[in-house]
């Protein structure tokens, strides 16, 4: 399939990223790391990914500007087109061996997202959406999920890691929800929650304290499926509050209506 010159840029180095942090994962699985050291090799292949698509990145579309997880912050000459790169989402499961991870590359243009990259190396699963072209898993077209009922639904939602967030709202949000949908699940990585959300496969999602790059890449990959993405309070909020909600225009409504009142 044809895509642009930029989102092959974004796929390329996507997946030579990829390479690298597929070939991280196969010795963790394989015990090589020393059992004091899992979380510093973690760190270490997370820094790796990230210095490769810095380089390809800005070798690429040099005058762009850089905000990455890993610190590879820089102002570019053009101030309008900003990479928005997180080189690990899901570390967590990353460091356990749990194929739930990505590499989230989101291009933000004059101050919207324009185009996003999610790829899971550990399934080969390739994500990518640009502004007005739609959004597309290996090729294949994406489309939220239609269901209007929250009682058929399944939502995907993140819950606050220790010493962080509000562990007391997060089960106020579950008492409330728990009972009016299907199924809730808690995967780990929001940008592939994001990317479900965008294939169907989720209903919805929402989850706080969110940093850019863990959300940049998939709101365009929802929006471009045809689903509303928003902060909790319903507004156009989501990059700036690190607070997302999601789905088709009536779950992410009814997501809202519930969550809004919580705090
Ligand atoms: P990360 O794996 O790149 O840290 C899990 O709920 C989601 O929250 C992941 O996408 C994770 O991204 C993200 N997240 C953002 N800030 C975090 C933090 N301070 N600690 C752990 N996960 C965080
Ligand atoms: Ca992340």
């Amino acid at each position: 399939m044809l895509h642009s010159a930029l989102i092959n840029v974004m796929v390329k180095a996507a997946r030579r990223a990829g390479r690298s942090l597929k070939r991280d994962l196969g010795e963790i699985e394989n015990l090589q790391v020393s059992m004091k050291g899992p979380a510093n090799f973690v760190t270490a292949a997370d820094k790796r990914a990230e210095q490769m698509l810095y380089d390809d990145l800005l070798k690429a579309r040099p005058g762009y500007g850089f905000i990455g997880e890993e610190g590879g912050t820089r102002e570019g000459t053009d101030k309008s087109n900003t990479w928005i790169v997180d080189p690990l989402d899901g570390t967590t499961n990353f460091l356990h061996g749990i194929p739930q991870f990505a590499i989230s590359i989101g291009l933000q243009r004059e101050g919207v997202m324009f185009a996003g990259v999610i790829y899971n190396p550990a399934n080969d699963e390739l994500y990518i959406a640009e502004r007005g072209k739609g959004a597309f898993l290996n090729d294949q077209r994406l489309r939220v999920a239609g269901r209007k009922k929250l009682d058929e639904c399944v939502i995907a939602c993140g819950l606050p890691h220790i010493g962080r967030g509000d562990h007391e709202l997060s089960r106020r949000e579950m008492t409330e929800l728990q009972p009016k949908v299907a199924g809730l699940r808690r995967f780990g990585a929001a940008s592939l929650d994001l990317a479900f959300v965008a294939a169907g496969r989720l209903d919805g999602y929402w989850e706080r304290n969110l940093q850019p790059w863990d959300i940049a890449a998939g709101m365009i990959m929802v929006r471009e499926a045809g689903g509303v993405v928003s902060g909790i309070e319903g507004g156009d909020t989501a990059l700036a509050t690190g607070n997302v909600v999601c789905g088709n225009e009536y779950v992410q409504t009814e997501l809202v209506k519930v969550l809004k009142p919580l705090g």
